[in-house]
């Protein structure tokens, strides 16, 4: 059975640029160091915006909505799909209680991220839509 991965996109105007919050992963050891859309496993009885909600209230402790759906469905091995969404925020300011940091990232520092291999490899496939998103006034 396929497991469905969430992940969000919450973007805040700030200095100038939208930008959008990426967090840098702990673990495991292969993708610790690489940023990435918070998020996680959708539990069982839970719709994919409430396992949305709730990752990034575990590990962010914000409140945000579950919105529209980002780029397309990325497959991760055999037994994952990741989905990415735009993540609307209600409350809080983030904390990294999971992750080895948070930032705010603008269009031009996502790609160079990408470019760079900094970036968790699936979540390179969202770049794209998210550069749309962020140039957007
Ligand atoms: N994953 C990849 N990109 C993301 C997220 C949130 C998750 N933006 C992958 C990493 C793990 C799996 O999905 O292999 C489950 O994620 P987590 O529960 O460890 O965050
Ligand atoms: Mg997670």
């Amino acid at each position: 059975m396929v497991r469905i991965v969430v992940a969000g996109a919450v973007i805040r105007e700030w200095g100038g640029a939208n930008r959008v919050l990426l967090a840098q992963r702990a673990y495991p050891p292969h993708l610790a160091g690489l940023w990435e859309l918070p998020g996680g496993k959708v539990e069982e009885g839970e719709s994919p915006a409430q396992a949305l909600e709730r990752e990034l209230r575990e590990e962010l402790e914000i409140e945000v909505v579950g919105g529209d759906r980002i780029g397309d469905a990325v497959p991760v091995g055999d037994d994952l799909e990741l989905r990415a969404y735009r993540a609307r925020w209600v409350a809080g300011e983030p904390v990294a209680v999971e992750h080895r940091a948070l930032g705010w990232f603008d269009d031009a520092e996502v790609v160079r991220l990408a470019d760079s291999g900094e970036m968790v490899p699936a979540d390179v496939g969202w770049v794209r839509e998210l550069v749309d998103l962020l140039r957007r006034p």
